[in-house]
């Protein structure tokens, strides 16, 4: 692994670390974070996260995730402890604008900096950049990482329980990213003692009533289908957001139910946030919702799945979203 002897050499010794994730953590981003956290506590090191923004609820399980701070409510908090920090880990993310504020103190501060993600086209945000495009999920890295520190027998039941929480959200419950190097790695959790079943519930089965209502109101009346180009379309609007009283990560995982479709290859889901609509985009095979967001929505992610954002009404985005499918349809026929 890149730089790993360097990186060795800078854990040699007790030291001072922040770990830090994207805005809206999901269980990738928690899971490969606090299994780091737990790994370095258990070196002797001095370990705090601090988040841009709060974490879903349905995580409060996950083993001293109360630990974390993020910049949202305690700003000052987070500030003193950065200020103090020789080493900060970025995890899960590419581009310092994808922890906000908090990326903009950072980048004022004089640390070491070690980035470890999985996400296309990383960039040079840190001094030490851990890249693999192919990784299921960060937390796949983490392991990969502790191994490579020479450290694989710290890893024990704890972190495997936060580790496998990232696998299993980022590969969709073992849908797709997989390899049978992660296969492997997974047997290994759960020769640990992580139980498989009791986390698969604990991550995939958390909505509320009002979420599964939504859901029902997003295919009911909210879903446009485009066979000509194997597209379906998801749209919420400002009013639906006022209606539902939707919440940060009440919409998690709708796009993906456009995906059920046999047909359908591209599933795009469009929310009217106050200045902004924001979307989420998701492919099956060939086809690179990546590009797509990356070239006309400032966006990006991976291969099959990624977000983008748009400054137009929601009216006038999904008008210019329409317009380019034709570009794209002798890739979506072939
Ligand atoms: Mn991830």
């Amino acid at each position: 692994m890149e730089y790993i002897s360097e990186i060795r050499a800078l854990l040699a010794s007790p030291k001072d670390i922040i770990i830090t994730s994207h805005r809206n953590p999901d269980g990738d981003a928690l899971g490969a974070s606090l299994a780091l956290y737990h790994y370095l506590i258990q070196s002797g090191h001095q370990v705090q996260i601090l988040f841009p923004s709060d974490y879903p609820d349905f995580f409060d399980w996950m083993p001293d995730i109360k630990r974390i701070l993020d910049f949202d409510n305690s700003p000052d908090e987070c500030k003193v402890i950065a200020e103090r920090a020789q080493i900060a880990f970025y995890l899960d993310f590419n581009s310092i604008d994808r922890i906000d504020k908090l990326g903009e103190l950072l980048d004022t501060l004089n640390m070491r900096k070690i980035m470890i993600d999985h996400h296309l086209y990383p960039e040079p945000a840190a001094e030490f950049i851990i890249s693999d495009t192919t990784a299921s999920s960060t937390c796949e890295m983490i392991f990969d990482f502790i191994c490579a520190l020479g450290d694989r027998k710290a890893i024990n039941r704890t972190i495997g329980d936060c580790l496998y929480t990232g696998i299993v959200t980022d590969t969709g419950s073992f849908k797709y990213s997989t390899s049978p190097k992660l296969f492997r790695i997974v047997s290994e959790l759960l020769e640990l003692g992580v139980d498989d079943y009791e986390l698969q519930d604990l991550i995939a089965n958390n909505l509320n009533e009002k979420q599964l209502r939504l859901l029902g109101h997003c295919l009911d009346n909210r879903m446009e289908i485009l066979p000509e180009f194997k597209t379906g379309i998801i749209s919420l609007t400002k009013e639906d957001y006022a209606t539902f009283d939707i919440q940060r990560g009440d919409t998690e995982g709708i796009v993906n139910y456009l995906l059920k479709l046999r047909e359908i290859q591209v599933a795009a889901f469009f929310m009217e946030q106050p200045t902004i609509v924001k979307m989420s985009f998701r492919s099956k095979g060939d086809f690179s919702v990546h590009e797509l967001a990356r070239k006309h929505f400032k966006g990006g992610g991976h291969k099959n799945a990624s977000g983008g954002s748009s400054f137009q009404s929601l009216s006038a985005t999904l008008k210019r979203f329409k317009g380019l499918l034709p570009e794209y349809a002798n890739e979506l026929n072939h």
